[in-house]
């Protein structure tokens, strides 16, 4: 059971820092990680789950998740156990994307790839258990919130993570690799599937767990959607200008691989201006919100200059 006893965050015009909510935010979900998964039997797998899911990283994907709830006035700690599932879905993706069947890489977040540790075969099943765990850690530690919100939940993330989402996402871009005529309408329908759907969950399941109104999932999810795909674009950018130190997984990636990226579409600069436009229409999408939605707008603005 996640405890996390901090009241909702207040935001101000004049008090708010990004850096500040981030840094706790994210302390509070590393505990709330690190509380989830015990050691159990077989050790071994528990390890090498263990091993990515508190491996670091952003925590973007529950940030936005519990910022998206306390926005609509939930309590932090009712959605942390979703926030928690959302990291594993995740953490899991990430784990399988670096296999040698995929793309095959060494480091992720600055340590060595779950298979380079434990091979690919536990590799494989502890991507497996963080995904069935996901979804049995939301039905089990969500309190206080009514049963069929919880259930929206549990299909919010099934649909995230399958054909329609990731699964169908990572197939597109797989195919495409080595291709030369990837158009934007289609590098756009990859990454709407393999980036975008996460992050709309980690905002529609916080919407949907504070008791949104249809009005609010569905601006909610236009803010969702344009941050996913800027997320992606910049995360394209990045691949080309910074170093394997400051991404902590290798560089230079899509290049070699061959993928159809943005850059190599538009040209960085045309990338970042787009990027920039797409947050800039879900920012808009705030606008009801009045100051309550600064982590929102703070955060849509934080991925177009991020530097990892
Ligand atoms: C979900 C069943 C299932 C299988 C996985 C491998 C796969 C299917 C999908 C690939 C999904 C993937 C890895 C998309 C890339 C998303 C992305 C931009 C990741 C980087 O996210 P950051 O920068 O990373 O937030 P940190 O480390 O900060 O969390």
């Amino acid at each position: 059971m996640v405890q996390t006893n901090l009241k909702p965050t207040i935001v101000s015009d004049s008090n708010f820092d990004l850096n500040t909510y981030l840094e706790r935010k994210k302390e509070l979900v590393e505990k709330a990680l690190d509380e989830s998964l015990p050691i159990g039997k077989p050790e071994k797998i528990y390890e090498a789950m263990r091993y990515s899911l508190l491996a670091g990283g952003k925590r973007l994907r529950p940030i936005l998740c519990l910022a998206t709830a306390e926005l609509l006035g939930e309590k932090q700690n009712t959605a942390m156990a979703t926030a928690c599932a959302l990291e594993m879905i995740h953490t899991m993706s990430l784990i399988h994307d670096d296999l040698p069947a995929m793309d095959n890489d060494d480091y992720r977040r600055g340590k060595l790839t779950n298979h380079k540790v434990y091979g690919e075969d536990i590799a494989i099943l502890a991507g497996d258990g963080l995904l069935a765990y996901a979804f049995e850690y939301v039905a089990e530690n969500t309190k206080n919130i009514p049963a069929e919100r919880i259930v929206k939940v549990l299909a919010i993330l099934g649909k995230a993570v399958g054909a329609n989402g990731l699964v169908g996402g990572q197939v597109m871009d797989l195919d495409c690799e080595g291709k030369s005529d990837v158009t934007a309408e289609i590098l756009t329908t990859i990454h709407r599937n393999k980036t975008g759907a996460l992050l709309e969950a980690c905002v529609s399941s916080g919407a949907v767990l504070a008791g949104a109104s249809s009005e609010d999932l569905s601006r909610l999810s236009i803010y969702a959607q344009n941050i996913g795909l800027a997320f992606q674009i910049i995360d394209d950018i990045l691949d080309v200008t910074a170093t394997t130190e400051e991404l902590g997984k290798t560089a230079g990636k899509d290049l070699s691989a061959q993928k159809a990226t943005y850059p190599k579409l538009w040209g960085i600069e045309t990338s970042q201006a787009k990027a920039e436009e797409l947050v800039k229409d879900a920012v808009a999408q705030l606008a009801v919100y009045g100051e309550k939605a600064l982590p929102l707008q703070a955060i849509a603005e934080y991925i177009v200059r991020r530097k990892n």
